[in-house]
């Protein structure tokens, strides 16, 4: 009976534990859209790269890069968060010429937590476009 508040207090802090871990797992921000769609093959080069996420993302230590597929960076390094949708941030682009291009992210969650990822997209020569139509 000596330890009996002692235990008490270790089972209340194992019921905490357990109860808080699957909410703080889940509250990392997922990526949900992109524009262009990743995966995706355009007939123009984007003028812009948006992406969205299931949640609001911090202003610091936002990321977004474009680089084609000799490994050169092609976007103008300008990441924004939209100013009424903290969870989209997006960049701009040059023109670009056809080429597989990936596109690199990185966030930090409301958690605090920083998540990254990529897609890739195609530009197809206008020309290629129009066969595919045919
Ligand atoms: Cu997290």
């Amino acid at each position: 009976m000596i330890h009996h508040q002692t235990f008490s207090t270790v089972l209340m802090l194992i019921v905490l534990i357990t109860l808080c871990l699957p909410l703080t797992a889940s509250a990392h921000a997922i990526l949900v859209e992109s524009e262009p769609k990743a995966e995706s093959s355009l007939d123009r080069s984007p003028s812009q790269i948006s992406i969205w996420f299931n949640e609001n993302v911090a202003s610091e230590f936002k990321a977004l890069a474009v680089i084609n597929s000799a490994g050169k960076r092609v976007d103008h390094n300008d990441v924004k968060q939209a100013t009424l949708d903290r969870s989209h941030i997006y960049a701009t682009m040059p023109k670009l010429p056809p080429d597989t291009y990936t596109v690199r992210y990185r966030v930090m969650s409301a958690d605090t937590h920083i998540v990254t990822g990529r897609f890739s997209f195609t530009v197809i020569s206008p020309d290629k476009a129009e066969l595919r139509a045919n």
